[in-house]
């Protein structure tokens, strides 16, 4: 993709009233334009990087077992009466009439909803278990809105919701949900620390926050050292990390038992990243959702719901990795692989070379974003450092003379002089 053609409104000046780095780069590096209070419009280079994550949670969730649909959006407020949360879920919600004055609003989540759906479908124990999940906008009226995207009031959420037959069968679906997280968070370049939650207005009795180690985290966060020394790659990661104390500051005040030796004990502070619930029949009671057990008897099913914060993520990637020059993308979710830069597009020969290799890498399905702007070279390397693409490679007409071009890596600064054959290979994991 070339710049010329694209659109990328970077800034230069850090933009008043955002007071955290991510929101800061992400308005500096094109990513989102605020276009009221909590809502965000996603410019392009902002929704590939949405888009990969999400790709990422989703094959995590595949691979554990869940099945992907799509619910809207907008959710009538009978559902919601059936579960009794209409009235307690309180100004959170979004609330309007449709112009035949019935009551809806835009779901701030999809528990009613997808129960109703299984409900209506679902008749023996042949259906269970089940685990469904969707990614979809959200929206909550949050009073403060703040932070850019990470506390918005429309957000995208990865939302699962697990349906069991008994207790060890809920206690399976809420371990799979758990150890795909370990893995999502991992392979989007983060180390998540799981914390045992209070429920809140989801209700249930287990509930794990997971919390990504930031200073301008929202949460302040007790747990076990030891936690920080976990392999995730490790099979046995998810049952070490839930053997490990790790509290919010509230619970951990509260929790009499923290048996962690005292210069152990970190005291950190944590964006939240996702949330998993097991709440066992406390909708699928409410909503008269019962199905015919092993034994012909009616079995209530036992339900959690797992939700991960795929906006927030966003900036709590770059919370987690940048630098005073911008943004510092992990590979997995960069919104191109490369940042190829002609220091002279004026320069037919320069043009041509660049131009080749753009192709050799596109064809190699290397995702290159080519600066063929007639900008000065000082211009270039800041708006490519301000975006984070993981490498840049710089061509001049000095260099080809010589045979040679320029692989940077963004997040170390190394630089290598290359032969473009070597460059190339490099790019597409030939050596
Ligand atoms: C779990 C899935 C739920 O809503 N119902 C369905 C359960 N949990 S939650 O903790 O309330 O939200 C899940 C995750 O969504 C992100 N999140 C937000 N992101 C941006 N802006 C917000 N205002 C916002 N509110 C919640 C968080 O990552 C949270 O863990």
């Amino acid at each position: 993709m070339r710049l010329s053609r694209h659109f990328l409104p970077t800034l230069r000046e850090t933009p008043a009233g955002a007071e955290i780095v991510s929101h800061q780069l992400m308005l500096r590096a094109g990513l989102i334009r605020q276009t009221a209070a909590g809502i965000y419009a996603w410019l392009p280079l902002g929704h590939r990087v949405l888009m990969r994550i999400a790709a990422i949670v989703r094959r995590e969730q595949d691979r554990a077992g869940a099945i992907e649909m799509l619910m809207p959006t907008i959710q009538p407020a009978d559902l919601w009466r059936q579960s009794g949360r209409y009235e307690a879920y309180g100004p959170e919600m979004l609330r309007f009439p449709d112009r035949h004055g019935r009551e809806m609003l835009y779901g701030p989540t999809n528990e009613e909803m997808l129960t109703a759906i299984f409900r209506d479908c679902a008749t023996s124990y042949r259906d269970l278990p089940r685990t469904l999940y969707h990614i979809q906008w959200k929206f909550r009226d949050e009073v403060r809105p703040r932070f850019g995207v990470m506390r918005g009031r429309e957000f995208l959420m990865k939302d699962a919701y697990s349906f069991d037959l008994d207790p060890e069968g809920g206690k399976a679906s809420y371990d799979a949900q758990f150890t795909a997280y370990l893995r999502t968070f991992a392979a989007l370049g983060l180390k998540a620390v799981p914390v045992r939650a209070p429920s809140g207005p989801i209700g249930g009795d287990l509930s794990h926050e997971f919390h990504i180690i930031a200073d301008t985290g929202e949460s302040e966060i007790f747990y076990d050292a030891a936690l920080d020394d976990v392999d995730l790659a490790d099979p046995e990661a998810p049952a070490r990390l839930r053997g490990l104390y790790a509290m919010e500051a509230e619970e951990h005040a509260r929790a009499a038992e923290c048996r962690v030796p005292p210069g152990r004990l970190a005291r950190r502070r944590g964006i939240e990243v996702g949330h998993i619930f097991f709440f066992g029949t406390k909708y699928s009671a409410a909503m008269g959702f019962s199905v015919q057990g092993r034994d012909g008897a009616p079995v209530t099913p036992l339900m959690g719901s797992y939700g991960i914060g795929v906006s927030r993520l966003v900036g709590a990637i770059i919370e987690a990795s940048h630098d005073a020059a911008g943004i510092i993308w992990p590979d997995s979710v960069a919104p191109y692989d490369v940042a190829l830069i002609d220091l002279r597009p004026d320069d037919p020969d320069c043009a041509g070379a660049v131009a080749a290799l753009a192709g050799q890498l596109e064809a190699a399905g290397v995702a290159v974003l080519h600066d063929d702007r007639d900008a000065r070279p000082g211009e270039k390397f800041a708006t490519m450092d301000l975006i984070g693409l993981p490498w840049q490679l710089i061509v001049g007409p000095k260099g080809l003379a010589a045979g040679t071009v320029e692989l940077k890596r963004r997040a170390t600064g190394e630089r290598h002089m290359l032969s473009p054959e070597s460059a190339l290979a490099r790019l597409t994991g030939g050596s």
